[in-house]
């Protein structure tokens, strides 16, 4: 919710470079023209006299599913950042993204010009830009056991304070005044014929913890016509409510954690263009009344916890956690704890306590959980979790093994692990399942940029050690997905000035890379640099460096690793296309530029539907010809209204027939392998079922890799 805004983030040399690679970049070519400041937009919605304004980029609010250390959040492994709206076309709908200005007109040039040939790297910057990891960023030995993950001692990271405290606003901020518009102006709208929305009456607010307060949203157009209204973030608690007379309101009663200076923000579209824009971002000072008793108590709740399958001897541990809206930590009582049971505290967070126990026998286990408020012991919400305890025969899967199966014909055949899947309740059977089944992991998420550099100088490695031992132990090649993405980047890294971007990306990689070593052998180096249109996404890296990124990218990764397969990893390319074109050309240019790519990845978030295949083999043949391998990194098959598990199967056996056909494809790796945990979990995509059962898309893929 938290936003620090740059009013100078534009250098005076970078807009002489970027003019000639961005020239559809307007709302660039406008922070150039008014020297880098947006400080002349009038704070009152007066429509600007010229087209100006910063792109503030939304926050990603990426949630990585697993919150801090493994399996300490509620719904873990779930997708917390509400990714998986579904797709018109039966296809993948990849990320979708609502980062980095997309709302923006401009799409950049195409993208074979535009990466510098033969480049030579700078040394590092020395002294370093942040302080290299340290003893202070290693992980420490877990105490008490963790599931019967046994064979490699599960670490976790040090306990230290790691708070993001850069962009918390102050009382100076507020009294500063209301921050000035945001203005996105597509290049084809006439700004002399039609002016920009813009919102009466806007300001800044107070209110009292406990008050209500309702800001009413006032949208304009001098043209005529009502502009349309969408909220970035509805703060927790609020409601955001149409009135039916083209205004909406903010209802909200903050409570006693709102106490600060909060923001919301609001964007006004033009009637007739939906792209012009006038974005605006009220502060709300939240005080606490002297007398707080007033403040209305909440009934706190014990957060939602999925129902798991575990197996019997198993050794099952059950992050529960509570909360109370009041911010006060309520107790948490268990009514009927499992013969055998403890229950500790979580090492670090005090809202989460740890039920331990092996299940002897096979039963349903009912958990009936309660929160008790801290205060006031008469409030209270209780809830139930299931736990299903099955024998080990009820996991037996018939035939091979498909890593047995892949492993004849030299193909790695993988899947993503779940971010701190040690400690799930089913982490023991998971790791199984997993080990039995793949030869190869991907991190999907904890090798990601802000959960293993939140803050400089700061590392948290403790998820992706454990990976890499628990993979080691068990005869996996890991693939280290992603050291360069537009998304779960931290706020240091978005809020970085540009002309040191380079350097931190280059020192990234570097810690990363040489941290693992051999252990990690392929990586994603670069994520998803492509809009759908096939032009250069304007991200972060893109904004500094232009398309250039990608090759420094590359060649910071050579020379940190130099045996590694190197990656470039992207969703809805497979395939025909713009943004297959648009593949095509990058992965040209990088050749022709003489970057030290070794092949592409392709994620093929795709649908049960799907059909494609010839153009799919068509895609592989291209990228084939570019002497560069092929690994279908991210492969899933979300089941969709209508669809069944055996168009599921069929569409993962016909993707396994277009690997095995294809020399230069290496790898066949899902995004997971149980519909227990997916970033698209409600669409069941994967091969096993929540409970661990093989679903007809693994005996398709085991019978396909069986066959001659
Ligand atoms: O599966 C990942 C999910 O848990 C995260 O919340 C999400 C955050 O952006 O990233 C998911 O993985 C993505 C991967 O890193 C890149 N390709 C698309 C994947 C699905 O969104």
């Amino acid at each position: 919710m938290f936003h620090s805004r740059s009013t100078s983030f534009l250098k005076p040399g970078f807009c002489g470079l970027k003019i000639g690679l961005l020239s559809l970049m307007l709302v660039f070519l406008a922070a150039c023209g008014s020297s880098g400041s947006d400080n002349t937009a009038p704070a009152d919605d007066t429509p600007p006299t010229q087209d100006g304004g910063e792109d503030t980029g939304a926050d990603d609010a990426d949630t990585s599913g697993q919150g801090d250390d493994a399996g300490s959040t509620d719904t873990a492994g779930s997708d917390g950042d509400g990714s998986t709206t579904g797709t018109a076309t039966g296809s993948d709908s990849g990320t979708d993204d609502t980062g980095n200005g997309s709302t923006d007109s401009g799409s950049s040039d195409p993208v074979s010009s535009e990466i510098t040939a033969d480049r030579v790297l700078d040394p590092l910057p020395n002294p370093p830009l942040t302080a290299a990891p340290g003893a202070d960023s290693e992980p420490v030995r877990a105490l008490g056991p963790v599931s019967n993950v046994t064979e490699f001692f599960v670490v976790r990271n040090p306990t230290r304070d790691l708070e993001d405290d850069y962009g918390i606003l102050t009382d100076e901020d507020f009294a500063a005044g209301p921050l000035p518009a945001v203005y996105h102006i597509p290049e084809h709208v006439d700004t002399s014929t039609n002016s920009l929305p813009y919102f009466d009456n806007l300001t800044d607010v107070e209110v009292f913890a406990g008050e209500e307060l309702t800001v009413i949203f006032k949208p304009l157009d001098d043209d005529g016509g009502i502009p349309g209204l969408f909220p970035n973030a509805i703060p927790a608690g609020a409601r955001y409510v149409d009135n039916f007379n083209g205004t909406r309101s903010l209802i909200w009663r903050p409570l006693q954690p709102q106490v600060g200076i909060q923001e919301f923000t609001i964007t006004a579209t033009d009637p007739v263009e939906p792209y012009y824009r006038t974005e605006r971002t009220i502060r709300i000072k939240v005080k606490m009344p002297s007398d707080p008793s007033g403040i209305v108590n909440i009934a706190p709740v014990v957060n939602e916890i999925w129902p798991r399958t575990v197996r019997v001897n198993d050794f099952v541990t059950l992050y529960i956690k509570v909360s109370d809206a009041n911010g006060t930590i309520p107790s948490l009582e268990i009514a009927n704890p499992p013969a055998g049971a403890t229950i500790v505290p979580h090492y670090s967070e005090e809202a989460i306590s740890i039920l331990r126990f092996v299940p002897q026998t096979a039963e349903a286990i009912d958990l009936e959980l309660t929160a008790r408020d801290a205060e006031d012991t008469s409030l209270s919400t209780s809830r139930t979790v299931t736990l299903e305890v099955l024998e080990d025969s009820d996991f037996i899967r018939p035939g091979s093994r498909l890593r047995e199966l892949a492993a004849s014909r030299d193909l790695l055949i993988g899947y993503a692990a779940l971010q701190g899947f040690y400690e799930q309740p089913d982490g023991a059977l998971y790791a199984d399942i997993a080990a039995e089944e793949f030869n190869f992991v991907t991190t999907e998420n904890s090798l990601k940029w802000d959960l293993v550099n939140p803050l400089p100088g700061k590392y948290r490695w403790a998820q992706a050690d454990n990976l890499v031992q628990h993979a080691k132990t068990r005869r996996q090649a890991v693939h280290g997905h992603t050291l360069v993405w537009h998304r779960q980047l931290p706020g240091w890294i978005k809020r970085s000035a540009l002309d040191e971007r380079e350097g931190h990306m280059r020192e990234f990689i570097d810690r990363v890379i040489t941290r693992y070593g051999d252990d990690i052998p392929i990586w994603d180096v670069v994520n998803e640099a492509l809009e759908e249109d096939g032009s250069f996404r304007q991200s972060t890296w893109y904004e500094a460096m232009g398309a250039d990124f990608i090759d420094i990218a590359f060649r910071q990764a050579r020379l940190s690793a130099p045996e590694a397969v190197l990656l470039y990893n992207e969703y809805d390319v497979s395939f025909a296309g713009p943004k297959s074109d648009g593949l095509i050309a990058l992965m040209t240019a990088l050749t022709d530029a003489g970057t030290p790519v070794d092949g592409v990845g392709f994620q093929m978030h795709l649908d049960a539907d799907f059909d494609r295949y010839e153009e799919v083999a068509a895609t592989f043949g291209k990228i084939a010809a570019l002497d560069l391998d092929i690994y279908i990194t991210e492969l899933d098959v979300s089941i969709r209204s209508g669809m069944s598990e055996e168009q599921q199967a069929e569409v993962y056996e016909e993707v396994l027939s277009l690997c095995l056909d294809q020399p230069r494809c290496k790898a066949y790796q899902a995004w997971g392998f149980t519909d227990m945990y997916s970033w698209r979990r409600e669409f069941n995509p994967l091969l096993l079922d929540r409970r661990y059962q093989p679903k007809p898309a693994y005996f398709a893929i085991q019978e396909r890799l069986g066959q001659n």
